[in-house]
């Protein structure tokens, strides 16, 4: 049998701190007299902190040195971190756990593969940091998604060929870095945003075991 691998994005696929992040970035803008609205915050999906804010800031045609950028990321992320220190194993989502068990019982080995780099911070809060055989996080990548890096150390961390990695991808900059990786890809979220990936289920609640069974053959 091919040795396969299931890569998993944080954010979006594993637990919901996109609410986080948009109350603090949300805090943020308000400080500097921005108008940042839930809909804006859908561009940050998946994003860097710093590419976050560069966002943020173009919203408002803002301009402002690398030294004051610096200060308002440190502060974005210790606010964030406040939330984050909330989390419990109840903030995974709807069958998340279910799908990790099932891959666990067959041996298949399980990455993350992430933006975040608060990524073990969150996976220890809720309780699944041992789960990972591979973690690989914002403090790891130089190159952002669509950028395939993230996902590329993750299938060479678990010594997986990429092709016959499947990730797991809210956001459509996921997909484009899964599928340049020539990885299997599959949408956590809206048909119509994640279009580009290969399957796409509204959550995990909707994955069956059968289909699981038929991506391990
Ligand atoms: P941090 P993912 C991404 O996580 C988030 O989707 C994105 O909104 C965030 O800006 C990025 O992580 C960086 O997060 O500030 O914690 O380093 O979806 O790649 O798991
Ligand atoms: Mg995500």
């Amino acid at each position: 049998m091919t040795k396969k691998a299931f890569i998993f994005d944080l954010d979006g696929v594993i637990v919901d701190t996109a609410k986080f992040h948009f109350l603090a970035w949300k805090k943020l803008a308000d400080d500097l007299g921005i108008s940042f609205t839930e809909h804006d915050n859908e561009q940050l999906k998946g994003v860097s902190r710093v590419r976050s804010l560069e966002i943020i800031l173009n919203l408002g045609g803002v301009n402002m040195t690398e030294t004051d950028k610096l200060i308002h990321l440190k502060e974005k992320n210790e606010d964030y971190l406040s939330y984050i220190s909330e989390m419990t194993h109840a903030d995974v989502l709807p069958d998340v756990p279910r799908i990790l068990n099932f891959l666990k019982a067959h041996h298949i080995p399980i990455a993350l593969g992430s933006a975040s780099k608060n990524a073990k911070q969150i996976l220890e809060k809720v309780g699944l940091l041992n789960i990972f055989d591979a973690i690989v996080d914002g403090n790891e990548v130089s190159k952002a998604k669509p950028d395939p890096e993230v996902f590329l150390i993750a299938a060479q961390k678990v010594a997986a060929k990429p092709e016959n990695c499947v990730v797991f991808e809210d956001a459509i900059a996921g997909i484009q870095a899964a599928n340049q990786a020539k990885m299997l890809s599959i949408g956590v979220g809206e048909k119509e945003v994640l279009h580009q990936a290969k399957y796409v289920f509204h959550d995990f609640t909707e994955i069956s075991t059968e289909f699981l069974e038929k991506l391990l053959d």
